[in-house]
């Protein structure tokens, strides 16, 4: 029987049963993922458990601030002494095995914990709550539940997770249990003005360049209600940015009146590119995601292809134009 549902002190007590666990999240991590690590890294080590954080990327430029952040390890296998030298792998925010990046993982008992909704329970222990608002107010959960009390780093860090994943808790899922929990992770040490410098206010030259290079290519479909846009290698190449100054291009489009879906394709290695797609309101892009084998949310959601830049990009516009039920 595999444990499955919302309930913390499963996670806790399973967390607790290990010595050594490798913690992990998807690829490309984002402040939820990186932030939900960190604090989870945190609460392992008081339990008595050795954390080590294991990522395939990097954090993006605008999460270098995090406290512990350099103890996150960044490489593109697991570690030489895996699965030996571990007990547990622990995934945060973590949809699918596949999404991590690294081979084998299965190799060990694995702890999930995760807020999407398409997370179809892979661990042997499962805390998933799809209407948990970051998987960090998740990692905040457990920390009540096991009695820790949070240090001011893991605050922080759990706080990151949670204004990073409703928007500066201006999304749908920024709801009364989002900003309850916000204000424990202040009570608690967590410094919003400071963090939004961090996350707003410490984008790269080559980020604010990429973005120009993908506002040349922005076009508005469907009387405006579609806005679709891409950055290519050459266009990473003459921004001098790499794929981790992505992060805030896709929100320029969805600021604009009527646009009720963006839709964002970025090629940086050849013959793969990757898609992130946005919407208000109503429109669910979780599902156009997942039609194409990725995730999300419904206001957020991403997929990848193994095909050319154009083909991918007409491919996603005619899809949710049909979802819009306009014509492209
Ligand atoms: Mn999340």
């Amino acid at each position: 029987m595999t444990p499955t549902g919302n309930d913390a002190s499963l996670a806790v007590d399973r967390l607790r049963r290990a010595r050594r666990a490798l913690i992990t999240s998807h690829r490309n991590p984002d402040g939820d993922a990186i932030g939900s690590e960190l604090a989870l890294a945190e609460l392992a080590a008081a339990l008595g458990v050795e954390p080590v954080i294991v990522n395939r990327d990097h954090a993006p430029a605008n999460l270098t601030e995090l406290p512990g952040v350099e103890t996150v390890i960044v490489a593109e296998a697991l570690p030489a002494d895996f699965p030996e030298g571990f007990d547990l792998v622990v995934t945060v925010e973590c949809p699918g095995l596949d999404r991590v990046g690294f081979d084998g993982l299965d190799r060990l008992p694995i702890l999930n914990i995760d807020h999407h909704l398409a997370n179809p329970g892979y661990g042997e222990v499962n805390f998933l709550d799809e209407e948990a608002p970051a998987a960090g107010e998740m990692v905040w959960t457990m920390f009540k539940v096991a009695g820790v009390a949070p240090s001011v780093s893991a605050a922080t860090n759990a706080y990151v997770a949670l204004a990073t994943d409703t928007g500066d808790f201006r999304y749908s899922n920024a709801r009364p249990r989002a900003f309850r929990t916000a204000a424990e992770m202040v009570e608690a040490g967590a410094e919003p003005s400071l963090i939004s410098e961090w996350v707003h206010d410490g984008r790269t030259i080559g980020s604010v360049r990429l973005l120009g290079e993908a506002l040349k290519t922005l076009r508005f479909l469907c009387d405006g209600r579609l806005a679709s846009l891409e950055v290519d290698p050459a266009a990473f190449e003459r921004a001098g940015a790499d794929s981790t100054d992505t992060e805030e291009i896709i929100n320029i489009p969805r600021a604009v009146a009527g646009v009720e879906v963006v839709v964002f394709c970025k090629q940086w290695e050849p013959g793969r590119v990757k898609v992130s797609l946005r919407s208000r309101g109503a429109v669910d892009v979780r599902s156009v995601a997942a039609r194409f084998g990725g995730g999300g949310h419904s206001n957020a959601a991403g997929c990848s292809f193994e095909l050319d830049l154009a083909t991918v990009r007409s491919l996603l516009e005619s899809t949710l134009a049909e979802l819009l039920g306009g014509r492209g």
